[in-house]
């Protein structure tokens, strides 16, 4: 009995142990101090550091700020409980680390920060924002259901943003995309799955200065759109960007949507399909699609475009602009090139023309031999359930040829429809 109350007490002390911080922080944070509880705003002062060890929990608190102007380094803890991380010229590197439900999210202003293996869940408005920050990155940190972006880059071409999922993003604010570049060129932007946001998956704008990142290699799928350029000339590179709509919303639905006379980027080697419109051209936008013209082989098409219908009706390029654009050397799956005219709005429908050809381009495997030897066997399964479990991100023409059961995502359904074929 006496041993029982002992544990008792020693779980009890466990439980209420705590540590009440406020003003000026530094040195070291342990898991036996934890948690630590902010009564008031905290800051790490220029040329002090805190480091916070693993498993702390820092519950932050209604309102108040954990501002970092030193160094912060923080390893596999927990921030809660409202609040926000604000650095202003910091350098901060959070490492497996979880914030939740906070006010402000996180924000670096100008210094450097580094996100890498962290999940930023619920946050009330922006989940990551870098303002003019020095060479930063976010790496393989899934950042969702955000009030507002998802993350969000202004001001610097110094943010590597590589390997996250964001998702559920833009909860209150739907007219804000997920990835929001905002007047910058951060030349690094990959292999991030960007999927079921209520507003746009990713947004470019040039409004202060031009913005032309590279979009590269990204999976883009069930947003209000896909990628959205404003006076942009980003350069949308070997991205899926697929089945982006809002079920029966007319405005919203474009694979790609391009808008104002500066967005002349190049796309190319996507794969565009399930969309309700694939690439919309507007206001005097002209983006570059596919030039055979020129000996520069960087803009030479190869885009997949598959299926981008709304209502019956496929469009997969609506040139709105009375411009002509160029689109040659694309695929046009499942469609002889006699039919590829009329899944394009351009001069006979009343917008500006569009050169789709010649196709130069090399057949495509069939699918669904996914290994392309030209025989449909238990290879092929293989290969996609090798695709399904790789932690990577399919490029377009694997994703294509994976697609089996053609609903534009990849999972066990199509493993399921592929042994059904390779059976008979
Ligand atoms: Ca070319
Ligand atoms: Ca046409
Ligand atoms: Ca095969
Ligand atoms: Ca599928």
């Amino acid at each position: 009995m006496r041993i029982n109350i002992l544990i008792l007490l020693s779980f009890l002390s466990s439980l209420t142990a705590q540590t009440q911080v406020s003003g000026s922080v530094s040195g070291t944070w342990t898991s036996t101090d934890s948690p630590y509880v902010l009564t008031a705003d905290i800051i790490v002062l220029v040329g002090d550091t805190l480091t916070i060890e693993p498993s702390c929990l820092i519950e932050l608190g209604m309102n108040h700020e954990f501002r970092i102007e030193g160094t912060l380094y923080a390893d596999s803890s927990s921030f809660y409980h409202a609040g926000s991380i604000f650095s202003r010229g910091g350098h901060v590197r959070f490492n497996q680390c979880q914030f939740d439900y906070l006010t402000e999210g996180i924000t670096f202003w100008q210094g450097i920060g580094l996100i890498e293996n962290c999940t930023i869940s619920n946050s009330e408005s922006t989940g990551v924002s870098f303002y003019g920050s020095d060479s930063s990155f976010i790496k393989d940190s899934h950042i969702t259901n955000s009030g507002n972006y998802g993350i969000k880059v202004s001001q610097t071409d110094l943010v590597v943003i590589t390997g996250n999922t964001l998702t559920g993003n833009s909860r209150v604010d739907h007219n804000h995309p997920a990835l929001f570049i905002d007047s910058c060129s951060p030349q690094v932007i990959e292999n991030n799955i960007i999927d079921n946001n209520h507003g746009q998956g990713v947004g470019v704008w040039s409004l202060t200065s031009i913005a032309a990142p590279v979009l590269r290699g990204n999976f883009i799928r069930g947003n209000f759109t896909g990628i959205t350029v404003v006076n942009s000339p980003a350069y949308i590179l070997d991205n899926v960007i697929v089945a982006n709509y809002q079920e029966g919303n007319f405005n919203s639905g474009a694979g790609i949507y391009a808008g104002y006379g500066s967005s002349v980027g190049i796309v190319m080697g996507n794969y565009i399909g399930g969309n309700y419109y694939g690439v919309s051209v507007i206001n005097g936008a002209s983006p570059n699609l596919g030039d055979m013209v020129n000996d520069y082989p960087g803009d030479d098409g190869l885009n997949l475009f598959d299926d981008n219908t709304f209502d019956g009706q496929t469009w997969h390029i609506w040139n709105g602009t009375s411009s002509p654009i160029m689109a040659q050397n694309n695929y046009w799956l499942g469609l002889d090139i006699s039919e590829v005219d009329a899944t394009l709005y351009d001069n006979e429908e009343g917008g500006g023309e569009i050169f789709f050809e010649p196709i130069y381009a090399a057949p495509l495997p069939e699918p669904p031999d996914i290994n392309d030897d030209e025989l449909v066997n238990i290879l092929d399964v293989v290969v996609l359930i090798e695709g399904i479990i790789g932690l990577g991100i399919p490029d377009p023409v694997t994703f294509y040829l994976s697609d089996i059961n053609h609903d534009f995502d990849i999972n066990i359904s199509d493993v399921t429809a592929l042994i059904d074929i390779v059976v008979q």
